[in-house]
């Protein structure tokens, strides 16, 4: 946790919570924007962005998905950190930051500004030419890897505008119910606050599975959108990770045919397989010591789709 741009408190997965214990996600602080033309301070160069990942995190793999999708690789550049959270949050493990040399994620955010307040977060949008942080809100990275980097940028429409009010909508009931849905259960403090998150998670993947089962490709039919990267990060993520960490247990995601089957299309798509990484994400989400203090990391389960991930 930083306060005044000093780290000051050991990190911890919960630092706000609600009236009924429930998970608080902090809201983002850096949230400037890049543009073809640069009217907004941040024109769209190749080689200038670079892009802070962890492969445990779902937020942060939204990012890199739309990096790959939208044929960004050459353009912005990215380091990802270490995936086991330390008292000192994110740190770049062997790998140190290749811009800056820092050791810890937060020093970045300290770097950008000196007096900053909160945690430090992934993913990390920075911008070489004016040393600062340009945004660290995924949603926000991804619709400016989808539109701000113009003639730049290739492939699909992840939000195209006579979509936007259906994808708006999906989002609206997937972040709450899905997404975050899974952090308010594993990060629950109370009883009630853990059984409402679970209700409302299952009830999310049942809508979820009834809707892909009529054999549509994505959510919103032959277009693949946004909708789909947010969905998949946290489908991609819950037998290895939510069902157990998480206590998301009642059913498993290979129960739910029609959706087991739309994760496995998405992983097809070029590029996306090297997004994700189950050995990362087993060991960060096994590594939070309040859920688990021995930081034993499971053997299972087996999950036969996701035998050739690293
Ligand atoms: N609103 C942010 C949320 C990002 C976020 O919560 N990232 C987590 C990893 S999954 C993180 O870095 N947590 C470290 C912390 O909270 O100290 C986004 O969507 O970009």
């Amino acid at each position: 946790m930083l306060v005044d741009g000093k780290w000051t408190e050991d990190w911890q997965p919960v630092q706000a919570k609600d009236a009924k214990g429930g998970f608080v996600r902090q809201v983002s602080s850096f949230r400037n924007w890049i543009t073809p033309d640069g009217s907004s301070g941040f024109k769209a160069e190749a080689g200038r962005y670079h892009l802070y990942v962890a492969y445990i995190c779902p937020w942060a793999s939204r990012t890199l998905m739309a990096r790959k999708l939208k044929g960004l690789e050459g353009v912005i550049g990215m380091t990802a950190v270490d995936p086991v959270l330390t008292a000192q949050g994110w740190t770049f493990g062997e790998n140190a930051d290749p811009l800056h040399g820092a050791t810890y994620l937060h020093q970045l955010y300290s770097r950008a500004d000196a007096h900053v307040n909160g945690r430090a977060t992934v993913p990390v949008l920075w911008d070489k030419a004016t040393g600062t942080l340009v945004s660290n809100e995924s949603a926000d990275i991804v619709r400016m890897m989808n539109s701000g980097f113009g003639n730049l940028a290739s492939g699909p429409d992840l939000y195209p505008a006579e979509l936007a009010p259906q994808i708006d909508a999906l989002n609206d009931r997937i972040y709450p119910g899905l997404n975050n849905g899974v952090y308010r259960a594993g990060f629950a403090t109370t009883q009630v606050a853990y059984d409402e998150a679970f209700a409302l998670v299952f009830e999310t993947l049942d809508w979820l599975e009834s809707m892909m089962a009529d054999g549509r490709k994505w959510l919103l039919g032959n277009a693949f959108t946004e909708a789909d990267i947010r969905t998949f990060v946290t489908l991609v993520r819950f037998d290895a990770a939510y069902h157990g960490i998480f206590k998301c247990n009642r059913r498993r995601l290979s129960d739910y045919p029609a959706l087991q089957a739309y994760l496995e299309r998405v992983l097809a798509l070029p590029g996306v397989a090297e997004t994700v990484k189950i050995s990362h994400i087993k060991a960060g989400y096994y590594s939070i010591k309040t859920l688990n203090p021995n930081g034993i990391v499971p053997l299972g389960p087996d999950l036969p789709w996701a035998r050739d991930l690293g």
